[in-house]
């Protein structure tokens, strides 16, 4: 009997619509903000934005930020993993009412908390730090969208344990499991941003409670911002350990340990949020310590990823006739669009985890936060690693979801190439900036008093790279466009490619049984955060008012 997808297309193909149309918005903000960073006065855009809306740098920032950081990536994941997850278990969502319901409240959400920021009433920026204060309706938007990807979490819970009931004793197939357990990790590490909302910014914003205490609000989000970076990641991971090596003409090096890694981000990833605090007074050094010690634990199956990932590309290199130790690199599928661009995504996270590993260092942090570095490293991750991961992924969802061939792949191939060059170019110069200069991140560089001649050769060729993300952000958007309206029909129908175990059935059961994990990730949170969260609700003041009135 086969099986028919069709809701589940329609389902994701919503999620990728909103998705990237707030990807298209979100990016056009990034060549403006490096471009003013020049100190270059003509390259300076930000008063002739006012014509059509944007007041103010960090109403563009904000813009920049949810809308990429969080809008583009929470639609994507969540209509990624419903398509990949129902595909690896061969069974159509058990309840689609549920993952429509989710799509209606995110949008729900999105809406709410757009039009906050579009009219210059949520300059917050994406981790909307209090004393800040937006509009009510951004902190309660950002909210629904929250919820809607809980929901789409229960729908796949269910259509999972349904599977699990019909094939009793059957091992989740890796995708599929890949998919779930992001989805468990998000259910957790939410409830940190949700008691945010519910019980500080929400209230405060509406005048209910009089003011808030920034630390402990900070300390709730952060329970979230981090594991937040693997909610982000971990669906890259499903294609780069579940598709790519089929893609490379390759088989999965190990498959258990593909397993341990998703497990292992289930396990660590949310009690080590107050790496990103190290600054913060009132969290005890020792919480610190700890916290960094956890956040290098979690570094180790990235460690596992990239060892099995190449390896696994290494035996599709090898199988193409590749030989001599790094000879099999070059009959990789490097013209095929899809494999081409996830690799590179690949090699540019290498060097965005790298940075991540130095910012995870108590004493380096010191040096590198709230300087430009940090945001060169998360262009290399969030903006690398998962958004051309991303993008890659559409040059073969979207023939499948459509039926149509991909029009131009010649220029699919040009726009991972130069979203490579372009983003090694616009992030390494910020790592050095951040790290010799010490300039301050979510500023205006250009318009510094102490703006330095040193800075500009690195500051023009980080603009230059902003320059050419633009052209490679084009790219995408006309090759998208190009397929939609395009009359070719696909030859051959396109399957979602699984990768092969290059040894099956090794897997253990204990890879593939969820209590000890989830009871793991529970204990761990409560240890990481309990003893410190009773301590700081204990002595929280709840006295700081924000900014005096109505922002509305
Ligand atoms: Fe991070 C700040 C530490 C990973 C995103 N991070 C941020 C912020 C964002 C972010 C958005 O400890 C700023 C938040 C804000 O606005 O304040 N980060 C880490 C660490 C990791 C890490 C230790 N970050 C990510 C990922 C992100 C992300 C993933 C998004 C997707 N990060 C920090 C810290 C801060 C921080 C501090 C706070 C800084 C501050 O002071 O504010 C690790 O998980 C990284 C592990 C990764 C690796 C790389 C493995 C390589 C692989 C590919 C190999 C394959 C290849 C292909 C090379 C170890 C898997 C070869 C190809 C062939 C052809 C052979
Ligand atoms: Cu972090």
């Amino acid at each position: 009997m086969t099986l028919s997808f069709a809701r589940e297309n329609r389902i994701t193909s919503w999620h990728f619509i909103i998705a990237f149309a707030a990807l298209a918005i979100g990016l056009l903000l990034g060549p403006l903000q490096v471009w003013e960073h020049t100190g270059i006065k003509e390259l300076n855009f930000y008063p002739y934005l006012r014509a059509i809306g944007i007041q103010s740098y960090y109403q563009g920032l904000t813009l920049h930020g949810v809308l990429n950081a969080l809008v583009f990536t929470i639609f994507f994941i969540t209509g990624f993993l419903t398509f990949a997850a129902t595909r690896s278990l061969q069974k159509p969502l058990t309840i689609p009412a549920l993952s429509w319901t989710a799509l209606i409240v995110m949008v729900i959400g999105l809406l709410m908390a757009a039009v906050p920021i579009l009219l210059n009433e949520a300059t917050v920026l994406f981790t909307f730090y209090p004393p800040l204060k937006a509009n009510p309706f951004f902190y309660i938007g950002l909210t629904l969208v929250v919820v809607g990807s809980w929901i789409t979490g229960w729908s796949l819970f269910a259509t999972y344990l349904a599977w699990r009931k019909e094939n009793p004793g059957v091992q989740t197939p890796l995708i599929a499991l890949g998919s779930l357990i992001t989805m468990a990790l998000w259910q957790l590490c939410t409830l940190g941003v949700a008691v945010e909302m519910l019980t500080m910014l929400i209230p405060w914003s509406l005048g209910l409670i009089p003011g808030l205490d920034p630390l402990l609000a900070r300390t709730f989000f952060w329970f979230t911002g981090h594991p937040l970076v693997y909610f982000w990641l971990l669906p890259a991971y499903v294609s780069w350990y579940g598709m790519v090596p089929k893609m490379a003409g390759g088989k999965l090096f190990s498959e258990p340990l593909a397993r341990l890694a998703f497990w292992l981000f289930l396990l660590i990833s949310t009690p080590l949020g107050f790496h990103h605090q190290y600054t913060d007074p009132g969290i005890p050094a020792i919480w610190k310590y700890v916290h960094a010690g956890l956040t290098f634990a979690v570094f180790f199956p990235s460690l596992l990823t990239a060892f099995n990932v190449i390896a696994s590309l290494e035996i599709g290199g090898r199988a193409r006739g590749g030989t001599g130790l790094f000879g099999w690199i070059f009959r990789l599928p490097w013209n095929e669009p899809s494999f081409a661009t996830q690799t590179l995504a690949m090699i540019i996270f290498a060097f965005g985890g790298i940075s991540g590993l130095i910012n995870a260092s108590y004493n380096l942090n010191l040096v590198t936060h709230n300087t430009v570095w940090v945001p060169g490293h998360f262009h290399m991750t969030v903006g690398t690693a998962s958004a051309l991961t991303f993008m890659a992924l559409m040059y073969w969802m979207l023939p499948m979801l459509t039926g149509k061939a991909l029009r131009w792949p010649k220029l699919a191939l040009a726009q991972g190439w130069t979203w490579f060059i372009g983003m090694a170019l616009m992030s390494s110069p910020l790592h050095i900036l951040g790290l010799r200069y010490e300039i301050p991140r979510r500023t205006m560089i250009g318009a510094l008093p102490y703006f330095n001649p040193e800075w500009s050769p690195f500051l023009i060729a980080s603009a230059l790279g902003g320059t050419i993300l633009l052209i490679s952000s084009i790219l995408f958007f006309t090759v998208m466009i190009g397929t939609l309206v395009s009359k070719e029909k696909l030859v051959k129908a396109v399957e979602m490619p699984v990768a092969e175990a290059y040894q099956p059935g090794l897997a253990p059961k204990w890879l593939d049984s969820w209590r000890p994990w989830l009871a793991g990730a529970v204990t761990l949170v409560v240890i990481g955060y309990g003893p410190m969260l009773v301590q700081l609700i204990a002595q929280s003041q709840w006295i700081v008012p924000g900014p005096a009135g109505r922002l509305w």
